[in-house]
Protein backbone atom coordinates (compact mmCIF):
# COMPACT_ATOMS: atom_id res chain seq x y z
CA UNK A 1 0.00 0.00 0.00
CA UNK A 2 1.69 3.25 -0.82
CA UNK A 3 1.91 5.90 2.23
CA UNK A 4 -1.04 8.67 2.15
CA UNK A 5 -0.23 12.06 3.21
CA UNK A 6 -3.83 11.40 5.30
CA UNK A 7 -1.91 9.57 8.02
CA UNK A 8 0.52 12.55 9.27
CA UNK A 9 -3.16 15.12 8.75
CA UNK A 10 -5.56 13.00 10.75
CA UNK A 11 -4.16 11.43 13.56
CA UNK A 12 -6.98 11.65 15.94
CA UNK A 13 -9.58 9.63 14.27
CA UNK A 14 -8.36 6.22 13.03
CA UNK A 15 -11.95 5.38 11.41
CA UNK A 16 -12.04 8.64 9.01
CA UNK A 17 -8.10 8.43 8.45
CA UNK A 18 -8.33 4.46 7.66
CA UNK A 19 -11.00 5.49 4.81
CA UNK A 20 -9.42 7.91 3.58
CA UNK A 21 -6.10 6.16 3.61
CA UNK A 22 -8.40 3.14 1.40
CA UNK A 23 -9.76 5.47 -0.78
CA UNK A 24 -5.75 7.20 -1.40
CA UNK A 25 -4.96 3.80 -2.22
CA UNK A 26 -8.15 2.76 -4.41
CA UNK A 27 -7.35 5.59 -6.86
CA UNK A 28 -3.03 4.96 -7.15
CA UNK A 29 -3.68 1.37 -7.61
CA UNK A 30 -6.51 1.23 -9.77
CA UNK A 31 -7.46 2.83 -13.42
CA UNK A 32 -9.14 5.36 -13.07
CA UNK A 33 -11.39 5.63 -16.33
CA UNK A 34 -14.47 7.47 -15.64
CA UNK A 35 -14.44 10.70 -18.24
CA UNK A 36 -15.71 13.16 -15.52
CA UNK A 37 -12.81 12.39 -13.11
CA UNK A 38 -9.95 13.54 -12.89
CA UNK A 39 -6.47 13.97 -10.33
CA UNK A 40 -6.06 17.07 -8.43
CA UNK A 41 -2.57 18.78 -8.12
CA UNK A 42 -1.25 18.74 -4.30
CA UNK A 43 -1.46 22.55 -4.27
CA UNK A 44 -5.28 21.76 -5.57
CA UNK A 45 -6.02 19.45 -2.34
CA UNK A 46 -3.71 21.99 -0.05
CA UNK A 47 -6.61 24.75 -0.68
CA UNK A 48 -9.88 22.89 -0.78
CA UNK A 49 -8.35 21.66 2.80
CA UNK A 50 -7.44 25.12 4.14
CA UNK A 51 -9.00 27.56 6.88
CA UNK A 52 -11.05 28.84 4.47
CA UNK A 53 -13.50 26.33 5.07
CA UNK A 54 -14.45 27.92 7.99
CA UNK A 55 -15.64 31.53 6.97
CA UNK A 56 -19.22 32.79 6.17
CA UNK A 57 -19.02 34.94 2.78
CA UNK A 58 -22.49 35.14 1.45
CA UNK A 59 -22.97 37.52 -0.84
CA UNK A 60 -20.11 38.77 -3.04
CA UNK A 61 -16.81 40.81 -3.21
CA UNK A 62 -17.41 43.78 -1.67
CA UNK A 63 -21.01 42.78 -0.17
CA UNK A 64 -21.15 40.36 2.08
CA UNK A 65 -23.72 40.07 4.93
CA UNK A 66 -20.80 38.78 7.44
CA UNK A 67 -17.38 40.42 8.62
CA UNK A 68 -14.12 39.94 8.37
CA UNK A 69 -14.27 39.18 4.52
CA UNK A 70 -11.39 40.79 3.51
CA UNK A 71 -8.76 38.59 2.85
CA UNK A 72 -11.83 36.20 1.16
CA UNK A 73 -12.91 38.93 -0.90
CA UNK A 74 -9.38 38.94 -2.39
CA UNK A 75 -9.69 35.03 -2.60
CA UNK A 76 -12.93 35.26 -4.54
CA UNK A 77 -11.87 38.32 -6.73
CA UNK A 78 -8.66 36.71 -7.87
CA UNK A 79 -10.78 33.38 -8.52
CA UNK A 80 -12.95 35.50 -10.91
CA UNK A 81 -9.83 37.77 -12.61
CA UNK A 82 -8.10 34.43 -13.37
CA UNK A 83 -11.20 32.35 -14.84
CA UNK A 84 -12.19 35.61 -16.71
CA UNK A 85 -9.02 35.73 -18.45
CA UNK A 86 -8.50 31.95 -19.20
CA UNK A 87 -11.58 32.27 -21.48
CA UNK A 88 -11.70 35.52 -22.13
CA UNK A 89 -15.19 36.17 -20.99
CA UNK A 90 -16.65 39.27 -19.72
CA UNK A 91 -17.89 37.91 -15.86
CA UNK A 92 -17.31 34.85 -13.93
CA UNK A 93 -19.31 33.70 -11.00
CA UNK A 94 -17.18 30.86 -9.60
CA UNK A 95 -19.47 30.36 -6.67
CA UNK A 96 -21.79 26.98 -7.97
CA UNK A 97 -21.48 23.95 -5.51
CA UNK A 98 -22.16 21.60 -8.99
CA UNK A 99 -22.96 21.91 -12.25
CA UNK A 100 -25.96 21.31 -11.85
CA UNK A 101 -26.51 24.35 -9.62
CA UNK A 102 -24.93 26.68 -12.28
CA UNK A 103 -26.97 25.38 -14.67
CA UNK A 104 -29.99 25.47 -12.58
CA UNK A 105 -29.22 29.05 -11.60
CA UNK A 106 -28.76 30.25 -15.62
CA UNK A 107 -32.22 29.22 -16.21
CA UNK A 108 -33.03 30.95 -13.06
CA UNK A 109 -31.37 33.54 -14.34
CA UNK A 110 -32.33 33.98 -17.90
CA UNK A 111 -35.80 32.53 -18.14
CA UNK A 112 -39.31 32.80 -16.70
CA UNK A 113 -40.82 29.45 -14.99
CA UNK A 114 -43.08 27.75 -18.00
CA UNK A 115 -40.47 29.08 -20.84
CA UNK A 116 -39.02 26.64 -23.38
CA UNK A 117 -35.38 25.49 -23.65
CA UNK A 118 -34.53 23.44 -26.48
CA UNK A 119 -31.49 20.93 -25.13
CA UNK A 120 -29.64 17.34 -26.13
CA UNK A 121 -31.96 14.23 -24.16
CA UNK A 122 -30.12 12.38 -21.92
CA UNK A 123 -30.28 8.72 -23.61
CA UNK A 124 -28.24 10.78 -26.78
CA UNK A 125 -25.94 12.35 -24.50
CA UNK A 126 -27.36 15.21 -22.87
CA UNK A 127 -27.43 15.73 -19.16
CA UNK A 128 -29.58 15.29 -16.27
CA UNK A 129 -30.25 19.44 -16.14
CA UNK A 130 -30.96 19.56 -19.80
CA UNK A 131 -34.35 18.64 -18.58
CA UNK A 132 -34.86 14.88 -17.45
CA UNK A 133 -38.21 14.17 -16.30
CA UNK A 134 -36.09 13.12 -13.00
CA UNK A 135 -34.54 16.37 -13.12
CA UNK A 136 -36.44 19.91 -11.46
CA UNK A 137 -35.46 21.45 -14.32
CA UNK A 138 -38.27 19.71 -15.72
CA UNK A 139 -40.73 20.67 -13.34
CA UNK A 140 -39.98 24.41 -13.96
CA UNK A 141 -39.09 24.77 -17.60
CA UNK A 142 -41.00 23.19 -20.85
CA UNK A 143 -37.91 21.50 -22.27
CA UNK A 144 -37.87 20.11 -26.36
CA UNK A 145 -35.31 17.48 -27.06
CA UNK A 146 -33.13 16.91 -29.90
CA UNK A 147 -30.94 14.19 -30.60
CA UNK A 148 -28.13 12.73 -32.97
CA UNK A 149 -28.34 11.46 -35.98
CA UNK A 150 -29.23 7.70 -36.88
CA UNK A 151 -26.77 5.00 -36.21
CA UNK A 152 -25.23 4.12 -39.78
CA UNK A 153 -22.86 1.33 -40.72
CA UNK A 154 -20.90 3.41 -43.05
CA UNK A 155 -17.69 4.01 -41.84
CA UNK A 156 -17.25 7.04 -43.41
CA UNK A 157 -20.62 8.42 -42.10
CA UNK A 158 -21.01 6.36 -38.77
CA UNK A 159 -24.06 8.85 -37.58
CA UNK A 160 -24.78 9.45 -34.17
CA UNK A 161 -23.32 13.02 -34.59
CA UNK A 162 -25.66 15.99 -33.10
CA UNK A 163 -28.35 16.31 -35.50
CA UNK A 164 -28.14 19.76 -36.26
CA UNK A 165 -31.41 19.48 -38.92
CA UNK A 166 -33.13 18.52 -35.92
CA UNK A 167 -32.02 21.20 -33.85
CA UNK A 168 -33.02 23.86 -36.35
CA UNK A 169 -36.35 22.07 -36.95
CA UNK A 170 -37.44 21.81 -33.22
CA UNK A 171 -36.16 25.93 -33.09
CA UNK A 172 -37.91 26.97 -35.72
CA UNK A 173 -41.17 24.75 -34.02
CA UNK A 174 -41.15 25.89 -30.67
CA UNK A 175 -39.19 29.08 -30.75
CA UNK A 176 -37.23 28.86 -27.73
CA UNK A 177 -35.89 31.08 -25.18
CA UNK A 178 -33.07 29.43 -24.36
CA UNK A 179 -30.71 26.62 -26.67
CA UNK A 180 -28.38 24.29 -24.60
CA UNK A 181 -25.39 23.38 -26.25
CA UNK A 182 -22.83 20.56 -24.54
CA UNK A 183 -23.42 17.20 -23.56
CA UNK A 184 -22.30 14.31 -21.17
CA UNK A 185 -22.21 11.79 -22.95
CA UNK A 186 -21.19 12.88 -26.36
CA UNK A 187 -17.34 11.71 -27.91
CA UNK A 188 -17.46 14.23 -30.78
CA UNK A 189 -16.46 17.97 -30.82
CA UNK A 190 -19.44 20.31 -30.37
CA UNK A 191 -18.85 23.24 -32.18
CA UNK A 192 -20.83 26.57 -30.57
CA UNK A 193 -20.96 28.16 -34.35
CA UNK A 194 -24.00 26.09 -35.98
CA UNK A 195 -25.73 26.55 -31.95
CA UNK A 196 -25.31 30.41 -32.34
CA UNK A 197 -26.45 30.63 -35.91
CA UNK A 198 -30.07 28.42 -35.08
CA UNK A 199 -30.55 30.84 -32.08
CA UNK A 200 -30.13 34.17 -33.90
CA UNK A 201 -32.80 32.54 -36.28
CA UNK A 202 -35.43 32.15 -33.52
CA UNK A 203 -34.15 34.90 -31.13
CA UNK A 204 -33.18 32.41 -28.66
CA UNK A 205 -30.35 32.98 -25.95
CA UNK A 206 -27.34 30.27 -25.92
CA UNK A 207 -25.83 28.37 -23.02
CA UNK A 208 -22.96 26.23 -23.81
CA UNK A 209 -22.49 23.46 -20.57
CA UNK A 210 -18.81 23.02 -21.05
CA UNK A 211 -18.64 20.10 -18.06
CA UNK A 212 -16.64 18.05 -19.91
CA UNK A 213 -14.45 19.53 -21.99
CA UNK A 214 -13.83 22.86 -20.28
CA UNK A 215 -10.06 21.78 -19.65
CA UNK A 216 -10.04 21.11 -23.61
CA UNK A 217 -11.21 24.64 -24.57
CA UNK A 218 -8.37 25.98 -21.36
CA UNK A 219 -5.70 23.95 -23.31
CA UNK A 220 -6.55 25.72 -26.71
CA UNK A 221 -7.73 21.46 -27.61
CA UNK A 222 -12.21 22.54 -28.40
CA UNK A 223 -13.42 25.75 -29.67
CA UNK A 224 -13.56 28.31 -26.95
CA UNK A 225 -17.65 28.78 -26.94
CA UNK A 226 -17.36 32.08 -25.21
CA UNK A 227 -17.83 34.59 -28.09
CA UNK A 228 -20.39 32.55 -29.15
CA UNK A 229 -22.59 31.75 -26.40
CA UNK A 230 -24.70 34.48 -23.58
CA UNK A 231 -23.58 32.06 -21.27
CA UNK A 232 -21.26 28.95 -20.46
CA UNK A 233 -21.29 27.18 -17.44
CA UNK A 234 -19.01 24.09 -16.34
CA UNK A 235 -17.99 22.05 -13.64
CA UNK A 236 -14.11 22.58 -12.69
CA UNK A 237 -13.09 19.22 -11.77
CA UNK A 238 -13.32 16.94 -15.18
CA UNK A 239 -10.72 18.19 -17.86
CA UNK A 240 -10.09 21.14 -16.23
CA UNK A 241 -8.54 19.15 -12.82
CA UNK A 242 -9.22 21.81 -10.18
CA UNK A 243 -11.63 21.03 -6.96
CA UNK A 244 -15.06 19.64 -7.36
CA UNK A 245 -17.19 22.70 -7.63
CA UNK A 246 -19.46 24.63 -11.02
CA UNK A 247 -18.68 28.11 -12.60
CA UNK A 248 -20.49 30.14 -14.90
CA UNK A 249 -18.95 32.85 -17.77
CA UNK A 250 -21.37 35.06 -19.09
CA UNK A 251 -21.92 38.42 -21.27
CA UNK A 252 -21.68 41.69 -18.94
CA UNK A 253 -25.44 42.33 -19.65
CA UNK A 254 -26.36 39.16 -18.03
CA UNK A 255 -23.96 39.45 -14.87
CA UNK A 256 -26.12 40.45 -12.35
CA UNK A 257 -28.92 38.45 -13.21
CA UNK A 258 -27.04 35.33 -12.86
CA UNK A 259 -24.94 36.13 -9.47
CA UNK A 260 -28.76 37.08 -7.91
CA UNK A 261 -29.65 33.35 -9.49
CA UNK A 262 -26.21 31.71 -7.90
CA UNK A 263 -27.14 33.76 -4.40
CA UNK A 264 -29.41 34.16 -2.85
CA UNK A 265 -31.51 32.31 -6.15
CA UNK A 266 -29.73 29.13 -5.42
CA UNK A 267 -27.07 28.61 -2.80
CA UNK A 268 -26.34 30.16 0.69
CA UNK A 269 -22.47 30.64 1.74
CA UNK A 270 -20.28 30.03 -0.46
CA UNK A 271 -17.54 27.34 -0.19
CA UNK A 272 -14.63 29.52 -0.38
CA UNK A 273 -11.97 27.14 0.25
CA UNK A 274 -13.02 25.38 -3.20
CA UNK A 275 -13.17 28.76 -4.41
CA UNK A 276 -9.36 29.36 -3.61
CA UNK A 277 -8.85 25.46 -4.81
CA UNK A 278 -10.61 26.91 -8.06
CA UNK A 279 -8.26 29.82 -8.84
CA UNK A 280 -5.39 27.65 -8.32
CA UNK A 281 -6.56 25.26 -10.95
CA UNK A 282 -7.22 28.19 -13.42
CA UNK A 283 -3.59 29.24 -12.97
CA UNK A 284 -2.86 25.71 -13.83
CA UNK A 285 -4.53 25.50 -16.61
CA UNK A 286 -3.06 28.98 -18.04
CA UNK A 287 0.58 27.70 -18.13
CA UNK A 288 1.72 26.03 -21.28
CA UNK A 289 2.36 22.76 -19.98
CA UNK A 290 -1.54 22.64 -19.44
CA UNK A 291 -2.42 22.70 -23.44
CA UNK A 292 0.46 19.76 -23.51
CA UNK A 293 -1.73 17.72 -21.21
CA UNK A 294 -4.97 18.63 -22.88
CA UNK A 295 -3.57 17.82 -26.30
CA UNK A 296 -2.22 14.45 -24.87
CA UNK A 297 -5.92 13.54 -23.63
CA UNK A 298 -7.34 13.32 -27.10
CA UNK A 299 -4.38 11.90 -28.37
CA UNK A 300 -5.22 9.01 -25.94
CA UNK A 301 -8.70 9.03 -26.23
CA UNK A 302 -7.98 7.88 -30.04
CA UNK A 303 -5.42 5.83 -29.26
CA UNK A 304 -7.47 4.00 -26.74
CA UNK A 305 -10.59 4.39 -29.19
CA UNK A 306 -9.10 2.89 -31.67
CA UNK A 307 -8.01 0.04 -29.57
CA UNK A 308 -11.48 -0.56 -28.07
CA UNK A 309 -12.51 -0.91 -31.66
CA UNK A 310 -10.09 -3.59 -32.47
CA UNK A 311 -10.92 -5.56 -29.42
CA UNK A 312 -14.74 -5.56 -30.71
CA UNK A 313 -16.47 -3.21 -28.99
CA UNK A 314 -18.43 -0.36 -30.94
CA UNK A 315 -17.45 3.21 -30.58
CA UNK A 316 -20.82 5.52 -30.55
CA UNK A 317 -20.56 7.85 -33.21
CA UNK A 318 -17.80 5.85 -34.77
CA UNK A 319 -15.10 7.74 -33.10
CA UNK A 320 -13.90 10.46 -30.57
CA UNK A 321 -12.87 13.51 -30.81
CA UNK A 322 -12.26 14.14 -27.17
CA UNK A 323 -11.60 12.73 -24.04
CA UNK A 324 -14.40 9.88 -24.00
CA UNK A 325 -15.61 7.28 -25.78
CA UNK A 326 -18.89 5.91 -25.54
CA UNK A 327 -18.76 2.05 -25.91
CA UNK A 328 -21.61 0.18 -27.23
CA UNK A 329 -21.59 -3.06 -25.52
CA UNK A 330 -23.56 -5.48 -27.38
CA UNK A 331 -21.72 -5.92 -30.39
CA UNK A 332 -18.82 -7.26 -27.87
CA UNK A 333 -21.26 -9.63 -26.61
CA UNK A 334 -24.64 -9.17 -26.76
CA UNK A 335 -25.76 -10.63 -23.11
CA UNK A 336 -23.18 -7.74 -21.68
CA UNK A 337 -24.82 -4.90 -20.17
CA UNK A 338 -23.37 -1.90 -18.60
CA UNK A 339 -23.90 -2.51 -15.41
CA UNK A 340 -22.57 -5.95 -15.49
CA UNK A 341 -18.87 -4.72 -17.10
CA UNK A 342 -18.97 -2.16 -15.25
CA UNK A 343 -18.64 -4.33 -11.75
CA UNK A 344 -16.67 -6.57 -13.57
CA UNK A 345 -14.27 -4.15 -13.87
CA UNK A 346 -14.13 -2.73 -11.01
CA UNK A 347 -13.22 -6.23 -9.75
CA UNK A 348 -10.49 -6.48 -12.18
CA UNK A 349 -9.40 -2.60 -10.81
CA UNK A 350 -10.76 -0.49 -13.59
CA UNK A 351 -13.28 2.14 -12.48
CA UNK A 352 -15.67 2.69 -15.32
CA UNK A 353 -19.31 3.85 -15.46
CA UNK A 354 -22.21 2.46 -17.51
CA UNK A 355 -24.03 4.24 -19.51
CA UNK A 356 -27.36 4.56 -22.14
CA UNK A 357 -25.84 4.97 -25.66
CA UNK A 358 -28.58 6.22 -28.35
CA UNK A 359 -32.07 4.80 -28.32
CA UNK A 360 -30.62 2.46 -25.65
CA UNK A 361 -33.38 -0.88 -25.09
CA UNK A 362 -32.15 -1.30 -21.44
CA UNK A 363 -33.16 1.30 -18.72
CA UNK A 364 -30.42 3.87 -17.24
CA UNK A 365 -29.92 1.32 -14.60
CA UNK A 366 -28.64 -1.43 -16.48
CA UNK A 367 -27.58 0.18 -20.20
CA UNK A 368 -26.38 -1.04 -23.23
CA UNK A 369 -23.14 1.12 -22.96
CA UNK A 370 -19.98 2.01 -21.05
CA UNK A 371 -18.05 5.54 -20.59
CA UNK A 372 -14.23 5.57 -20.67
CA UNK A 373 -12.47 8.25 -20.27
CA UNK A 374 -8.51 9.37 -20.25
CA UNK A 375 -7.99 12.87 -18.40
CA UNK A 376 -7.08 10.76 -15.15
CA UNK A 377 -4.90 8.69 -16.00
CA UNK A 378 -3.47 11.11 -18.69
CA UNK A 379 -2.88 13.29 -15.07
CA UNK A 380 -1.04 10.16 -14.20
CA UNK A 381 1.38 10.15 -17.16
CA UNK A 382 -0.13 7.49 -19.28
CA UNK A 383 0.43 7.74 -22.97
CA UNK A 384 -0.98 5.79 -26.58
CA UNK A 385 0.93 3.22 -25.60
CA UNK A 386 -0.56 2.22 -21.79
CA UNK A 387 -3.72 2.96 -23.36
CA UNK A 388 -3.63 0.37 -26.30
CA UNK A 389 -2.74 -1.51 -22.58
CA UNK A 390 -5.50 -1.08 -20.98
CA UNK A 391 -7.80 -1.52 -23.72
CA UNK A 392 -6.88 -5.15 -23.47
CA UNK A 393 -7.23 -5.19 -19.88
CA UNK A 394 -10.62 -4.10 -20.36
CA UNK A 395 -10.93 -6.88 -22.79
CA UNK A 396 -9.70 -9.78 -21.28
CA UNK A 397 -11.34 -8.58 -18.15
CA UNK A 398 -14.95 -8.85 -19.75
CA UNK A 399 -13.81 -11.90 -21.92
CA UNK A 400 -13.05 -13.81 -18.47
CA UNK A 401 -15.37 -12.04 -16.03
CA UNK A 402 -16.69 -15.41 -14.58
CA UNK A 403 -13.34 -16.62 -13.71
CA UNK A 404 -11.93 -15.68 -10.89
CA UNK A 405 -8.59 -16.26 -10.76
CA UNK A 406 -8.21 -14.80 -14.26
CA UNK A 407 -9.79 -11.31 -12.87
CA UNK A 408 -6.95 -11.71 -10.07
CA UNK A 409 -4.41 -11.62 -12.26
CA UNK A 410 -5.41 -8.87 -14.75
CA UNK A 411 -5.97 -6.99 -11.43
CA UNK A 412 -2.82 -7.73 -10.52
CA UNK A 413 -1.70 -6.00 -14.12
CA UNK A 414 -3.75 -3.20 -13.22
CA UNK A 415 -1.95 -2.42 -10.00
CA UNK A 416 1.92 -3.13 -11.01
CA UNK A 417 1.01 -0.47 -14.14
CA UNK A 418 -0.88 2.23 -11.47
CA UNK A 419 2.38 2.00 -9.95
CA UNK A 420 4.46 3.02 -12.64
CA UNK A 421 1.88 5.46 -13.41
CA UNK A 422 1.16 7.48 -9.68
CA UNK A 423 -0.06 11.25 -9.92
CA UNK A 424 0.57 11.77 -6.12
CA UNK A 425 4.47 9.57 -6.44
CA UNK A 426 6.41 11.49 -3.93
CA UNK A 427 3.47 13.55 -2.12
CA UNK A 428 3.20 12.58 0.69
CA UNK A 429 2.85 15.19 3.36
CA UNK A 430 1.93 18.97 3.26
N1 LIG B 1 -21.89 13.11 -13.28
C1 LIG B 1 -21.34 13.84 -14.39
C2 LIG B 1 -20.72 12.93 -15.37
O1 LIG B 1 -20.24 11.89 -14.96
O2 LIG B 1 -20.69 13.24 -16.56
C3 LIG B 1 -22.35 14.69 -15.00
O3 LIG B 1 -22.96 15.44 -14.01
Amino acid sequence: MSTSPFDAWITNDDEVSSLLSQEWNRQTSTLQLIASENFASPAVLAATGSVLTNKYAEGYPGRRYYGGNQIIDEVEDLARRRLTALFGADHANVQPHCGANANVAVYQALLDAGDTILAMRLDQGGHLTHGSPVSVTSKYWHFVSYGVTPRSDDPDAPGEHIDFDNVRDLAMQHRPKLIVAGATAYARLIDPAPFREIADEVGALLMFDSAHVAGLIAGGSHPNPVPYADVVTFTTHKTLRGPRGGAILCREEYAKKVDMAVFPGQQGGPLEHVIAAKAVSFREAAQPSFSVYTDQIVKNSKAFGAALAGEGFRLVSGGTDNHMAVLDLRDFDAELTGKEAQEALDRAGITTNRNQIPDDPRSPFITSGLRVGTAAETTAGMKEAQFVTVAALMARALRSRGDDAAIAKIRAEVAELCGAFNPYAGFTKL
